[in-house]
């Protein structure tokens, strides 16, 4: 087998002196941190589309990408290709998971029966390399967004025969999905949403997307698939108001439509950037609900406003991601997929290996940091001290449920307020004291 990367051998960690910029400074495998390796912590995932299909085109310009599999003759034979290429790819930078869409890793044939033969024969030899490698699939998803017949939404298609189409496809995805033994499958409503007010029926395009979910739940049952099926909130782009907006707008969804019990989220960074939020407060807000599944790990280039994709470097952003991570007793069976491209001007094959290797090492210091800091204790002794007036006295009437507006008139008539300084500046100076601190 001929070697796509041949400038790049086995990645390794060399430690944070190191000046090669094909090698870990930070992302050291088998190094335990509390009771897990890094590895076992940080369940990494290459991105199938980004790294292998992405071609640096954007909407000002041609491709750019130089890629070892571009003279491809057929659309079925560079597929073959970037399945080659890709597992070459993962067991150099050491990943153990990948995501795809359908389309990802087969072309589309002229119907749909042709295309399901396409993905047939892709998915036999992607597992044959699975099996060669040990490289697992964390999750796959069908793509619902890219083909003009998705012009108005897939689910919440106001045509019924492309919610029948966008069916057939999550079938075959699941189907797929659970025949490489993914561990998740993901559902992102690509353009589940609308541009205008003045021609959706809103209601039933919400209902029909609960209809949609539901088959699906049916038929993972059905066909017994036990990965964890995963919804990603996305506030806008493509469409202006994408139905699944944000974290708490998808947990309110799967509450009021019975879902709540058989999907959790799929938190990406850049989505949360493009909803005014922060990453953090995304996977806060999972979290608290129980419903942290998995992170698609990138960040948003925050003076663009678009769904840019930068790989995530940002090691304040991972320290607080991973101390969420790390609350959340892990991600099992989730896991942080590079949902990022590298930027169009780095074109080169090795930049792939370098962007991996740089978002690593950023999520490898920010585990590291995330877990002194939750050692250290000072954000939970100080939570505690601030709500401590909910585990006594009139407080802890409140939390039990022992009082009503009368009786807390009577207490207020009688007692007078006393606050206490949050302290933003003092827990924000501790928190870099972990980020900066290499003893700690
Ligand atoms: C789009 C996005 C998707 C999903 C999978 O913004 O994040 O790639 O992760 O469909
Ligand atoms: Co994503």
């Amino acid at each position: 087998m001929s070697e796509f990367f041949p400038n790049v051998s086995t990645i390794k960690y060399e430690g944070s002196d190191s000046k090669n910029p094909l090698a870990f400074k930070y992302y050291d495998p088998d190094q335990k941190v509390g009771d897990k390796t890094m590895k076992e912590h940080l369940r990494f995932a290459v991105a199938y589309w980004h790294t292998f299909t992405g071609t640096g085109s954007d909407p000002f310009g041609a491709p750019t990408m130089q890629r070892p599999w571009d003279n491809a003759t057929s659309p079925m034979e560079l597929a073959k290709l970037r399945v080659e290429a890709a597992f070459e790819f993962m067991q150099k930078l050491g990943v153990e998971y990948f995501c795809f869409h359908d389309r990802d890793i087969a072309p589309e044939g002229e119907t749909l029966a042709e295309t399901n033969k396409n993905l047939d024969i892709i998915v036999d030899l992607i597992r044959q390399h699975m099996e060669r490698t040990g490289i697992k699939l964390l999750w796959g998803t069908a793509q619902l967004f890219m083909h003009p017949r998705y012009v108005h939404g897939a689910a919440t298609s106001p045509n019924a025969d492309v919610f029948a189409y966008a069916a057939a496809q999550v079938k075959k995805a699941m189907e797929i999905t659970k025949e490489l033994g993914g561990e998740n499958y993901v559902f992102w409503g690509g353009r589940e949403g609308y541009e205008t007010l003045l021609n959706p029926d809103l209601k039933l395009e919400q209902d029909n997307l609960a209809r949609f979910l539901d088959m699906a739940v049916d038929y993972a049952e059905k066909i017994g698939f036990k990965g964890q099926l995963l919804i990603e909130p996305k506030p806008k782009e493509p469409t202006t108001h994408q139905y699944d907006s944000t974290a708490s707008a998808v947990i309110g969804f799967l509450h009021k439509y019975k879902l709540a019990d058989h999907f959790k989220l799929n938190i990406e960074a850049n989505h949360a950037t493009l909803a005014g939020l922060t990453f953090h407060h995304e996977l806060r807000v999972a979290r608290i609900n129980g419903m942290l599944g998995s992170i698609d790990a990138n960040r948003g280039e925050e003076l663009l406003g678009w769904d840019t994709d930068n790989f995530p470097t940002d090691v304040y952003a991972t320290t607080l991601a991973m101390y969420e991570v790390l609350k959340n007793g892990g991600l099992q069976p989730g896991g942080l997929n590079f949902d990022a491209k590298v930027r169009r001007a780095s074109f080169e094959p090795e930049d792939l290996f370098e962007a991996h290797i740089a978002g690593m090492d950023a999520f490898a210091r920010g585990l590291k940091a995330a877990h002194a800091l939750l050692e250290g204790g000072e954000l939970e002794e100080f939570i505690a001290e601030r709500y401590r007036s909910y585990s006594e006295g009139i407080g802890l009437k409140i939390v039990n449920g022992e009082v009503g507006f009368e009786e807390l008139e009577a207490y207020a008539l009688e007692n007078t307020i006393v606050n206490k300084s949050g302290k933003q500046e003092r827990l924000e100076s501790i928190l870099n004291q972990y980020i900066l601190d290499w003893s700690r």
